[in-house]
């Protein structure tokens, strides 16, 4: 008798479950830059997006700055699980495979054009690579181009010789050890500490980063070097998305369409805006002397060489894509 009013229990609770509108759900979403980064206020905008699209069905409930979960562990993070969706610097996985470094190989792609084409060129490969530790693509930004931070005047080379550089990935320490610098990784929340500590003493960033850290609290040049488009990626753990109703499937990919033009948009207007934020702020803005562009163009060389040997296959079919 018991058993049968369990039954019966149960059976009610299914059809009612069936009959209701569907529960709603909260996607908790670490994310390693500070609110004021556009990529930051982009996300917030996609979360708000996906919430109305699906009538609060899915809410997404962002976590910036690396308060929730530090960004060297977010990508792991969404592939185990522990958090269903999170942004990342896609190039931080190099070491993972070079395939990942190509949008931060200097002079490669150094225009929102180019970068665009690059990241149709390899956007494939790496939804293949990433699918393989179960993370779907939602959508992926470009910062502004890179420039170099200094103390001072460098107006050669020279002057970058044993300066202690910050850097974000391995291509950026490799850059920094053939300009004879001596690299140090700091993410951008800690940045204003490890200038101020003397740790690092100049850095390769966008104007964005720059303003936002306010470079001009420690630093006084930036050089317009242009050198590269590094991109964030957004990606959610595959079983995660399987588990929504296909409506809300729809949604989330739609709403990140929706965020990748309109960062990209963002970030062409950061460009100017943050360059001149940086210039208001005591900051003299320069092109890069001759010397400086060459030395940065020699290991730039060398950097091509060296990733086109380590991405093998893989790499060149980028490349060719890429010069097509
Ligand atoms: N800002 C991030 C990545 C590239 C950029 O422009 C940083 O400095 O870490």
């Amino acid at each position: 008798m018991a058993h049968l009013r369990t039954l019966v229990a149960s059976a009610a609770l299914t059809l009612s479950l069936g009959a209701a509108p569907a529960m709603a759900e909260d996607w908790t979403m670490p994310t390693p830059y500070p609110d004021a980064t556009f990529h930051t206020q982009n996300i917030r905008q996609f979360a708000e997006d996906v919430d109305k699209a699906t009538n609060g069905e899915l809410k997404i409930i962002v976590h910036s700055a690396g308060s929730l979960i530090k960004h060297p562990e977010i990508k792991n993070a969404v592939r185990g699980g522990t958090v269903p969706i999170g942004e990342f610097f896609l190039s931080r996985l190099a070491n993972e495979d070079p395939i990942f470094a190509v949008d931060s190989l200097p002079f490669l792609a150094t225009s929102y054009d180019e970068a665009a084409k690059l990241w149709a060129a390899s956007r494939p490969k790496i939804e293949e690579k990433l699918a393989e530790q179960h993370l779907k693509v939602l959508y992926a930004v470009p910062w502004p181009p890179q420039g170099l931070y200094t103390k001072g005047a460098v107006d050669s080379a020279e002057g970058l010789k044993g300066v202690k550089m910050r850097s974000y990935n391995s291509s950026l320490e490799r850059l920094a050890q053939l300009l004879g610098a001596v690299p140090t990784q700091v993410e951008v929340p800690d940045l204003p500490q490890a200038f101020a500590t003397g740790v690092v003493q100049a850095m390769i960033t966008s104007p964005s980063t720059g303003a936002n850290s306010k470079a001009w609290d420690f630093l006084d040049h930036y050089y317009d070097t242009r050198a590269w488009l590094p991109k964030n990626i957004v990606v959610v753990n595959a079983r995660a998305f399987d588990a929504l109703s296909t409506d809300v499937q729809k949604a989330v990919m739609d709403a990140a369409a929706a965020a990748e033009a309109r960062g990209l948009e963002m970030s062409m207007a950061e460009t100017d805006a943050q360059t001149k934020v940086l210039a208001e702020n005591g900051i003299t803005v320069a092109a890069p002397s001759d010397d400086l562009k060459e030395a940065f163009a020699k290991a730039g060389a060398t950097m091509a060489a060296e990733w086109a040997e380590s991405a093998g296959e893989d790499g060149k079919a980028i490349l060719d894509a890429f010069n097509k």
